[in-house]
C-alpha cells in the first residue's frame, strides 16, 4: 500500500506534470518526486519537451544537484518508467543505477516501445506499485493517452455561446459574447493544445489570431484553418508570424495567392475536408491535442465524424433569440440520435458558466424516469 506521504508526493507531480501541457508533444506529461527513505523529498522534476530529459532522470539530477544520496529512496511518478532507449535512456535502469529502492507510479505505460518498466524494475528487486491516484494521473494526461488509443489527435471543441446557444447575433456580430474571464480560459485552452483549428468561415468573419497571450512560455500551438477553396486572404491575422499556420484545403484548390505559406491539400467530402485525413495529417506532424474553435459548420462535421472527445461550452447569461446556433449540422436528424453528452465539470467564470463534458460510450437517449 502506498502511505500517505506518497500520496502527496503523487499530487505533486501531476502538478509538474500539468505545467509542461501543450509543449511535450508527441510525447506525454509526466511529472516525477524522489523521497528519501523517511519520506522527505529530495528532487523533483518533470518532462519538458520531446528529446529532453524523463521525469524521472531530471528528478534524480535535482537531488543530486542539491547533494542528497537518494539510494534506498523512492520515486514517484506519474507513469510507468519507461523501459526503452528512446530519445534517451531508459528510465527503469537509471532507477536501478541510482539505487531507488520503490517506485510508485500511477499509470501504466500504454506503448509498445516503453511498456515493460516495472517489469525491469521487479525483477531488479525494486519494489514497484502501480495505480496511485491513476484517475487523476490519467486525467491530466487524457490527450496524450486518448491519441495512443485511437492513433489520431485528441480533440477538444470549444464555443462561446449565449443562454440561448447562439454564438453571434442575426447581423453576424459575435465579439466578446463571453467574459474577459472565459477569454482568458480559452488561452489557457490554446497553450495546452498542440494545434488551434478553425474553418474559413470564422477567419473570414472574425479575422481570429489564434495564437497564445498571457502564457509566459508556452509553445505557441499551430494554427490550422481548414479552407477547403483556399479562401483565406493574404493579409489575415492568422498568418503572421506569431506562431505556425498550416492551410488545410482541397486537392483543387487554387493557392496562387498564398506564396509561402504551408498548405496540406486534403480529400474532400460532401460537406467539406475529410476529417479523418485532416488529424492524419496533424498526427503525422506530431499533433496529439487539437483545439477545435469552430464555427458552427467544422464543429458539426467533426462531431458527425466521431472525432470530438471533449466538449467546453462557455455560456454567457445573455440571450439573442435570433442568429447562428453555436452547432450546425451533426449529422442528427431525430432525438434519437442526439449525440449525448455526460457532464465531467461546471464552473463559474466570471460571469458566464463553463460547462465541460464527453461523449457518452453509446449516443443512445438516458432512460426515461
Ligand atoms: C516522456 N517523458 O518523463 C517519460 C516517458 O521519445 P522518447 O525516447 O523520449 O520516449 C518517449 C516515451 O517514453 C513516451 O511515449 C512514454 O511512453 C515513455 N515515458 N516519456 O516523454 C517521461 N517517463
Ligand atoms: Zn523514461
Amino acid at each position: 500500500m502506498a502511505t500517505a506521504t506518497e500520496a502527496d508526493a503523487m499530487r505533486r507531480a501531476i502538478a509538474l506534470a500539468a505545467r509542461a501541457l501543450g509543449a511535450t508533444s508527441p510525447n506525454p506529461v509526466v511529472g516525477c518526486v524522489i523521497l528519501s527513505p523517511e519520506g522527505t523529498p529530495l528532487g523533483e522534476g518533470r518532462h519538458r519537451r520531446a528529446g529532453g530529459p524523463h521525469a524521472e532522470v531530471e528528478a534524480l539530477a535535482a537531488a543530486s544537484a542539491a547533494g542528497h544520496d537518494v539510494r534506498g529512496g523512492t520515486a514517484v511518478v506519474t507513469l510507468e518508467p519507461c523501459n526503452h532507449t528512446g530519445r534517451t535512456g531508459p528510465c527503469a535502469q537509471a532507477l536501478i543505477d541510482a539505487g531507488i529502492a520503490r517506485v510508485v507510479y500511477a499509470v501504466a505505460d500504454p506503448t509498445d516501445t516503453a511498456t515493460g518498466g516495472a517489469a525491469t524494475l521487479a525483477a531488479a528487486g525494486v519494489t514497484t506499485e502501480g495505480g496511485l491516484l491513476a484517475d487523476e494521473a490519467a486525467a491530466g494526461n487524457a490527450a496524450w493517452l486518448t491519441s495512443v488509443r485511437l492513433g489520431r489527435p485528441f480533440v477538444l471543441w470549444k464555443y462561446a455561446a449565449t443562454l440561448d446557444g447562439r454564438s453571434a447575433a442575426a447581423d453576424g456580430t459575435s465579439r466578446w459574447i463571453t467574459s474577459a474571464a472565459s477569454r482568458a480560459d480559452v488561452h489557457r485552452l490554446r497553450a495546452e493544445a498542440d494545434a488551434v483549428v478553425v474553418g474559413s468561415g470564422t477567419l473570414r468573419a472574425d479575422d481570429p489570431h489564434l495564437a497564445v497571450r498571457g502564457h509566459d512560455g508556452a509553445v505557441q500551438p499551430l494554427r490550422v484553418v481548414v479552407d477547403t477553396h483556399a479562401s483565406v486572404r493574404p493579409g489575415a491575422r492568422v498568418l503572421d508570424d506569431a506562431a505556425p499556420t498550416l492551410i488545410a484545403t482541397g486537392k483543387d484548390a487554387d493557392t496562387g495567392h498564398l506564396p509561402g505559406v504551408d498548405v496540406v491539400r486534403l480529400p474532400r467530402t460532401r460537406t467539406g475536408l475529410d476529417i479523418d485525413a485532416l488529424l492524419a495529417e496533424l498526427y503525422g506532424r506530431g499533433v496529439r491535442s487539437v483545439l477545435l474553435e469552430g464555427g458552427p459548420a467544422l464543429a458539426g462535421s467533426f462531431l458527425a465524424a466521431g472525432a470530438v472527445d471533449r466538449v467546453v461550452g462557455y455560456l454567457a447569461p445573455a440571450l439573442l433569440g435570433a442568429g447562428p446556433a453555436a452547432l450546425g449540422d451533426a449529422g442528427v436528424g431525430t432525438i434519437a440520435a442526439a449525440l449525448r453528452l455526460e457532464v465531467t465539470d461546471v464552473a463559474r467564470l466570471g460571469p458566464d458558466l463553463r460547462i465541460t463534458a464527453v461523449p457518452t460510450a453509446s449516443a443512445t437517449a438516458p432512460e426515461e424516469n
